[in-house]
């Protein structure tokens, strides 16, 4: 089933038309990665001088959520100041997650948040959120609250089509991976303790460095992705509204769990745009241990 017909039948029409944007976009993102990576010259083939590849995607995603007329905002990391819309969805996206994988062609991801209210909005008010991964193939895996579902891009000579790889993704019970960021030196003492029993488990450290990417394999195979609080950085490193919530809403479809160590991620009400969490996200009876593990240390 293509990508079109699936939304026309299990999506709201805003969120529908939005998700078809954000495909398309996704495409023009994905064929200028060589351009921007050092490993082609710095124009395209249309002779066009290139931007910075983050830079670049935000603004090929910002114009086309715009263009939509269904967005009331569309917020990034790559901009100060929201971009203005005459619609009713808030968007929140990291246009490029994993910007300094580039020139190892190690993952590449994009994250959208879509808000029914005004930014900035606890991830309670997402009413559905997508990820794409640039991996050796570019997926879109998204919900709407419906759990979450999983398309392919195909090139077939000059078109592009998007064709469905699964639906209701569920994070498998069985745990096998874990990807933690940020130095060990600095993990707070509970994640420490936490990360050096998961071996036991028979779980295997994968890790490189793309929030998407990391837990793209963590919904695939089951286990943890954290960036965790760090003993001198509490706020973690990762976004409320660009990154985690809208990676803890299709976790929680997908019957996994996200905290920032003390509750739910989607239910932090952030104060800014650019607010962080820490943030531990996936299979829920893992993650549930590790919140306790916190929490537990917290008081003693
Ligand atoms: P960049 O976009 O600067 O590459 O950062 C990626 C990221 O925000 C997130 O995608 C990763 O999970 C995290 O940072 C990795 O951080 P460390 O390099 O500190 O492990």
């Amino acid at each position: 089933m293509k990508l079109d017909e699936f939304l026309r039948l299990n999506a709201p029409d805003e969120l529908a038309a939005m998700t078809l944007a954000v495909a398309k976009a996704s495409v023009t993102v994905w064929d200028n990665i060589p351009f921007k990576s050092g490993l082609l010259a710095a124009t395209n083939p249309s002779g066009e001088t290139q931007k910075a590849i983050d830079v670049f995607s935000n603004d090929v995603f910002a114009e086309t959520l715009t263009a939509t007329g269904l967005a009331a905002e569309v917020a990034s990391e790559e901009m100060a100041e929201p971009a203005e819309g005459k619609g009713r969805t808030s968007v929140a996206m990291d246009p490029l997650d994993g910007s300094s994988n580039v020139e190892t062609n190690n993952p590449l991801g994009s994250i959208f948040g879509f808000y029914s209210k005004k930014l900035p909005a606890p991830g309670r008010s997402l009413v559905g959120a997508l990820y794409v991964t640039y991996g050796n193939v570019m997926t879109l895996t998204f919900s709407f609250g419906k759990g979450v579902h999983r398309f392919v891009a195909v090139r077939q000579g000059p078109n592009m089509s998007f064709e469905l790889l699964g639906v209701d993704l569920k994070v498998p019970d069985k745990p096998e991976v874990y990807g933690i960021g940020g130095f060990r030196s600095e993990w707070i003492p509970p994640v420490r303790d936490f990360v050096d029993s998961l071996e036991g488990r028979g779980m295997r450290v994968r890790y490189c460095g793309t929030f998407v990417g990391d837990y793209n394999q963590v919904l695939g195979r089951g286990g943890v992705f954290a960036y965790p609080q760090l003993v001198k950085k509490p706020g973690g490193k990762l976004r409320v509204l660009y990154e985690t919530a809208p990676m803890a809403f299709i976790n929680e479809q997908a019957g996994g769990y996200a905290t920032d160590g003390r509750k739910n991620i989607l239910d932090i009400e952030p104060k800014s745009l650019a607010e962080t969490s820490p943030a531990y996200v996936g299979s829920a009876s893992l993650v549930r241990e590790l919140e306790s593990r916190i929490s537990t240390a917290e008081r003693s």
